[in-house]
């Protein structure tokens, strides 16, 4: 398998982690493809972006959360995406962290134009929408618990995100059963392996 990334992506780092601890990492080649320079990945998505999966029969998968899934499905170990009653409140968590990476990421996006651009408006409400997602997350810091899932990945990969870029000045800050269970679960090769080195975007 191929895998369109960036090393900057906070999308592409969720897909990795999965690939990690599903003993797939080692079966994929990592293809460095920007999504803000021309090169081919689009003729694999449309959209453009990273990550793309290019699977060992050529299918191109996208987004994040596909390909997530799709590994799931043909790595090894246990199941990340639970099945039955337990799908839903796991996907639930996936998708508040899902927020986190977007709110981040139209931040990282806006600050791409001239800077007499930006409006404050709009980097407030990303800001807003992180700070909320957190301390929703602290409520429902109980879900974090049990076997690695796609949900534990998720936060994982936001909070490691939120604190790289410092969107808010500091999430640790009122939210002490986060901080404490973040403090566990980044330690984990998964994440270790993947953590960013430089700005993330
Ligand atoms: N929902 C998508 C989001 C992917 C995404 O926005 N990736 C960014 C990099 S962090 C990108 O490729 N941006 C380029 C663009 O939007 O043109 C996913 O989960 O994979």
């Amino acid at each position: 398998m191929k895998l369109h990334f960036s090393p900057t992506s906070p999308y592409v780092r969720k897909v990795r982690v999965v690939a990690a601890e599903k003993g797939l990492d080692r079966k994929i080649e990592l293809m460095s493809s920007s999504p803000w320079v021309e090169n081919d990945l689009p003729k694999s998505n449309p959209s453009g972006r990273v990550p793309t999966l290019i699977a060992d029969d050529g299918m191109a998968l996208f987004d994040s959360r596909v390909i997530a899934e799709y590994l799931d499905e043909i790595g090894g170990g246990g199941k990340l995406f639970p099945a039955g009653a337990a799908r839903w409140p796991a996907l639930r968590t996936a998708a508040l962290a899902e927020g986190i990476l977007d709110a981040g990421v139209s931040i990282a996006n806006e600050r791409r134009k001239d800077k007499a651009h930006w409006s404050d408006w709009y980097i407030g409400r990303q800001k807003d929408k992180i700070g909320r997602t957190l301390d929703t997350l602290e409520r429902e810091a109980g879900n974090l618990s049990g076997p690695v899932d796609i949900a534990q990945i998720g936060v994982g990969v936001a909070l490691g995100y939120t604190g790289f870029r410092k969107h808010v000045d500091d999430w640790r800050k009122g939210h002490p059963k986060l901080a404490a269970w973040y403090e566990g679960f980044s330690q984990r090769p998964s994440m270790t392996s993947t953590e960013p080195k430089e700005p993330i975007a």
